[in-house]
């Protein structure tokens, strides 16, 4: 087990507790085909749901308004903002949540940070044009992903010249230099290998197997594999017959080195979470 050296990550007005691994709940902000009206339910209903992650016990919610799996196209930063602000705001003012937006947009950076979120998921890890400056103006914590391609024809027979943990590894500490460069803290930054991003089964997993490699880069390790496809692919289950597989992964997860497992099933997942941690501390207790 190799223990990161932050355990608190300070993300605005929230302080979180890193020395034991934490589920973020996933909150996706679908877009609304139609009137005003559906757009009032569609937030009240994002809020109960992320109120229910919230007593199941997830330490974050991450709101995302760009469909980043395979095939989905990108949405304009106005459409995007238009989707995730409010429910940001509503998550900080009457849930006083920590909330991380899903986003590589600088404008819905710097606009959700101004409205209280206190954290920052890129999965293209900050390379979009002024999104480096937005992040540091922002003074908010970023979770740097790994993507190979875009979402839209990442999974087209993606492919490596190198392991797909030493690319990953390269990647990530190449921006992780970067934004070290332009003036964002070490200590604000968590990294994430991007499952499912531009990756075969085959690549998952071993970037699954392999991925102490990355905890050794001492940056506190996120990882999203709830209901992916690589588990979709290896028991062969369609999407809803997905949490025991998820669970089996978080577990792994966790023994090599995750401290933020990003899920749709918090209740579940902290469980296996729990329990997982649980043997792994009384192995460093008594010696
Ligand atoms: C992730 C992640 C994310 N995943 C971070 N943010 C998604 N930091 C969105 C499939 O293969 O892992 N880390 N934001 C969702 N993306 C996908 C990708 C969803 C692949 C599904 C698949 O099924």
């Amino acid at each position: 087990m190799t223990d990161s050296k932050v355990t608190w990550l300070p993300c605005g007005r929230h302080r979180l507790d890193l020395s034991f691994p934490r589920v973020m709940g996933i909150l996706n902000v679908t877009p609304d085909s139609f009137s005003d009206g559906g757009r009032h339910l569609e937030l009240d209903d994002a809020l109960r749901h992320a109120e229910r992650m919230l007593a199941q016990g997830a330490a974050i919610i991450d709101v995302g308004g760009e469909s980043t799996r395979p095939g989905s196209r990108p949405v304009s930063p106005q459409q995007e903002l238009d989707r995730v602000a409010p429910v940001v705001e509503r998550l900080v003012r009457d849930l006083d949540a920590l909330v991380s937006v899903d986003t590589s947009c600088p404008a819905v950076m710097r606009e959700t940070a101004a409205l209280g979120a206190g954290m920052l998921n890129d999965v293209r890890a900050l390379t979009r044009e002024g999104a480096l400056e937005a992040a540091v103006g922002t003074g908010l914590p970023v979770c740097l992903m790994h993507m190979q391609g875009e979402p839209q024809d990442m999974q087209q027979a993606p492919r490596y010249e190198v392991p797909i943990e030493t690319a990953v590894g390269d990647y990530l500490l190449a921006r992780v230099a970067a934004c070290e460069a332009a003036g964002l803290r070490r200590e604000r930054l968590l990294i994430d290998p991007g499952f499912g991003f531009g990756k075969t089964v085959e690549h998952n997993l071993r970037l699954l197997n392999r991925m102490e490699g990355l905890a050794a880069l001492e940056l506190p390790l996120l990882v999203g594999m709830s209901r992916k496809s690589m588990i979709g692919k290896v028991l062969d289950r369609p999407v809803e017959e997905r949490l025991p597989g998820g669970l089996a992964l978080a577990a792994l997860a966790v023994e090599r080195g995750a401290r933020i497992l990003r899920v749709h099933d918090v209740g579940p997942v902290l469980d296996a979470v729990n329990m997982t941690w649980a043997v792994l501390k009384e192995g460093c207790e008594h010696d």
